[in-house]
């Protein structure tokens, strides 16, 4: 494309913004409101890194919001259909945020720090305002801000001997989302097994965000001997991985059940939460689309500008979010979200890109 995003002072910048300029940042979007790196300019070496080596992701736009006070908990169960009761300090948590109408409205990781302090690392859309409103409606006594915390994440297979090398042998013991605070040269982190693929790795949460360009360096010379090199959240193997982009990949109105995160949606416990009534119904009356994997045949397509349209012979059954090139596989893989009545074998589905139609079979997801 021949145009270009604006850079200036409204939009607000990660505390490793610097850092990212520095090491060469071809490309940025927009999430929660931030500049976030999209790509360095080497689609094909990122990718390489994140499968065989490791990589550094700037992912400060994952911004947090903490939820502090005597009714922390109370706030944090009633803002999601996940069941806490067993939520424990030091663990982190997958927890789709619901509206009244059951409608998923972000798909948080939420860490609990302490009994009465919670962060939710969100996706892209205003969770702050909502939690404060929330808090504010139901007269909850918690304060809810944004901390000074910005995700930095570390990965693919090699991705644990940097952190050893950093850290020592504690964070290759940590279990899945679990995370601990701790210092690197007196930068303050905390550190957790986390991120948004599938090749393993964590995210050092930076704790002081005057500090952002230290901390960058410090991991990028740790790395240097496993072949670190900057990275963003990968377009290709989220997409073979199934991960769900939030905004990329539903409708506004999906409920969890139409998303693939309708395991997450506890109706049977007996705590209130927002979307509770809407959920049972949409569960009752059973989802109307559903996520699938599609291989989209044909030569490799770019990745899409807008969301296509999927056909069943002359029908159109829904929509497709993402389409990216697997190099692995060497197809055209895609998450699309389409009616359940649509069987899984069906033989005449065909995606209508902007250069005509391809045909396309379902799939499993994972692709790999
Ligand atoms: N890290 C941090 N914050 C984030 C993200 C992250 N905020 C935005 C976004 N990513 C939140 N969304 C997701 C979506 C999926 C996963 C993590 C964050 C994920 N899912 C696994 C899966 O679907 O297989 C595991 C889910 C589970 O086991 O509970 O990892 O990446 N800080």
């Amino acid at each position: 494309m021949a145009f270009q995003i604006g850079i200036g002072p409204r939009v607000r910048k990660s505390p490793f913004y610097d850092a990212t300029v520095k090491a060469g940042v071809a490309g940025f979007t927009i999430y929660n409101h931030m500049y976030m790196p999209v790509s360095y300019g080497d689609l094909a070496g990122e990718y390489d890194r994140l499968i065989n080596g490791v990589s550094m992701w700037d992912v400060a736009a994952e911004r947090q919001v903490e939820l502090k006070g005597p009714d922390a908990f109370k706030l944090a169960q009633y803002l999601t259909p996940r069941n806490l009761s067993r939520f424990v300090v030091g663990q982190g948590k997958y927890v789709p945020i619901c509206n009244h109408q059951g409608h998923v409205i972000n798909d948080p990781i939420c860490l609990k720090l302490a009994e009465d302090q919670y962060w939710l690392s969100i996706a892209d859309s205003d969770v702050l305002l909502w939690a404060q409103a929330i808090a504010g409606e139901k007269k909850f006594d918690v304060e809810v801000r944004e901390p000074d915390a910005s995700p930095l994440a570390i990965q693919g297979p090699k991705a644990e001997q940097v952190v050893a090398d950093l850290f020592g042998a504690w964070p290759a013991k940590l279990k899945y989302f679990w995370f601990r605070k701790a210092k690197l040269d007196g930068i303050p982190v905390l550190v957790a097994r986390s991120g948004w693929s599938k090749q393993g790795g964590f995210e050092l949460y930076l704790l002081d965000a005057n500090k952002g360009t230290q901390l960058w360096d410090r991991v990028a010379k740790a790395g240097k001997k496993y072949g670190i090199g900057p990275g963003c959240p990968n377009y290709i193997e989220r997409v073979e991985s199934g991960l769900l982009s939030y905004g990329a990949d539903n409708a506004v109105d999906s409920t969890p059940y139409e998303i693939g995160l309708g395991k997450y949606v506890d109706l049977d416990q007996r705590t209130a939460f927002i979307g509770k009534a809407a959920l049972k119904k949409a569960n009752e009356d059973g989802p109307q689309r559903k996520t699938v994997g599609l291989i989209v045949a044909g030569r490799a397509l770019k990745s899409n500008e807008h969301r296509w349209r999927v056909f069943k012979g002359k029908r159109d059954v829904g929509m497709m979010g993402v389409v990216a090139y697997s190099p692995r596989l060497k197809k055209n893989v895609a998450l699309a979200q389409i009616a359940t009545s649509v069987k899984d074998d069906a033989s005449d589905l065909t995606v209508q890109t902007p250069s005509g139609a391809r045909k396309a079979i379902i799939t499993a997801v994972p692709f790999i």
